[in-house]
């Protein structure tokens, strides 16, 4: 069992949609299949599918989204949760894996609260913090106060996949694309201002768009995320393989070369940072199940590989029950 997470081999999908909030995970549910919605009460989740919480904060929930097995995670906020999450969910999947993080952010471009972000890539903002050092200690190699790592990027077809879906469903005015900068920090990292604090991030959105012009969210952890799909080995490959005794598509030296994770992520706005705009509860409502539909919708179309080469559907909890 994954120690932080708490899931068990047979208990994560290939499939996966992450989000940060658990309330959100819960709200998601409902889309999936076989959900009795009249007698299921709002902040539970539905009875006929696996959840577990562990004590660490995530939480899981696999069923299947029109016949397909897909689970959904909430890993609470920032960097570290993230990839707490993306290695101990890869450890216990065999086989390939798409994963799609549909978070909130603040918008640094046109996009308005309501709206969604389908982000091309994302790079890291995070607080140099021998930036801050007392000044008998400073270097000339301190630098700048927040470092701004290079852009890595969604998976193509994902991203292609998410704008086509979400424009379906909340219309194409309503989608925008863009980079986004994942920061290590709600607060100072994000250009927030606090009098408390020595932040020296007054300049810090102009040095965004310096670094990068089409920076046009502000969010918590999907850089890591794609960071983590671009160095994800093969080795998951393999090991379906040879236990499927299937020649997955080539040589063993081929499948080490492959990325065993795809990803991808999309925005709510919950924020525009221009405006100080703040979306309201009922905009919530609205947009969360529409944008859920659209990431599920997207991770059963992109096509992850045949039946034999993802894990196995028995003694798993997405097996259906056998007709007698
Ligand atoms: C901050 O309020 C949190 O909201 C955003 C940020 O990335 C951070 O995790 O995403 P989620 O709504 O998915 O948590």
């Amino acid at each position: 069992m994954s120690i932080h997470v708490g899931v068990k081999r047979g208990e994560l999908a290939n499939r996966v949609l992450t989000v940060g909030d658990p309330a959100r995970a819960i709200v998601l549910s409902r889309s999936l299949d076989g959900v009795d919605l009249e007698n299921t009460p709002p902040k539970t989740v539905p009875s006929n599918l696996f959840s577990y919480a562990s004590h660490r904060g995530f939480l899981t929930i696999t069923g299947r989204y029109k016949g397909v097995p897909v689970s959904i995670v909430a890993i609470g906020m920032g960097v570290s949760m993230m990839d707490f999450f993306v290695r101990e969910c890869r450890a216990v999947v065999d086989g390939p894996m798409i994963i799609i993080r549909l978070g909130s952010c603040g918008s640094v471009s046109e996009a308005a609260v309501g709206d969604i972000s389908v982000p091309s890539g994302a790079y890291l903002v995070q607080r140099n913090v021998d930036y801050f050092a007392p000044l008998e200690d400073a270097t000339a190699t301190s630098g700048k106060p927040y470092h701004l790592s290079k852009v890595f990027e969604a998976d193509h077809e994902i991203t292609q996949t998410l704008v086509k879906n979400m424009s379906s469903k909340l219309g194409t005015g309503h989608v925008w694309s863009g980079i986004n900068a994942t920061a290590d920090s709600f607060y100072s990292s994000q250009g927030r201002q606090d009098q408390n604090f020595v932040d020296a991030n007054e300049e810090l959105f102009t040095e965004l768009i310096r670094h990068e012009p089409n920076t046009s969210t502000l969010e918590m952890e999907t850089f890591v995320l794609f960071h983590l799909a671009k160095t994800s080995t093969g080795a998951p490959l393999v090991r379906a393989a040879l236990d499927g005794q299937v020649q997955n598509g080539g040589s063993v030296e081929a499948l080490l070369k492959k990325n065993s994770i795809r990803a991808g992520a999309c925005m709510m706005v919950f924020a525009q940072r221009h405006t100080n705009a703040f979306i309201t509860k009922e905009d919530v409502a609205r947009v969360e199940p529409l944008a859920g539909k659209a990431v599920f919708d997207s991770l059963v179309e992109v096509h992850l590989g045949a039946d034999e080469d993802l894990h196995s559907t028995q003694g798993s909890v997405w097996e259906l029950p056998q007709a007698v």
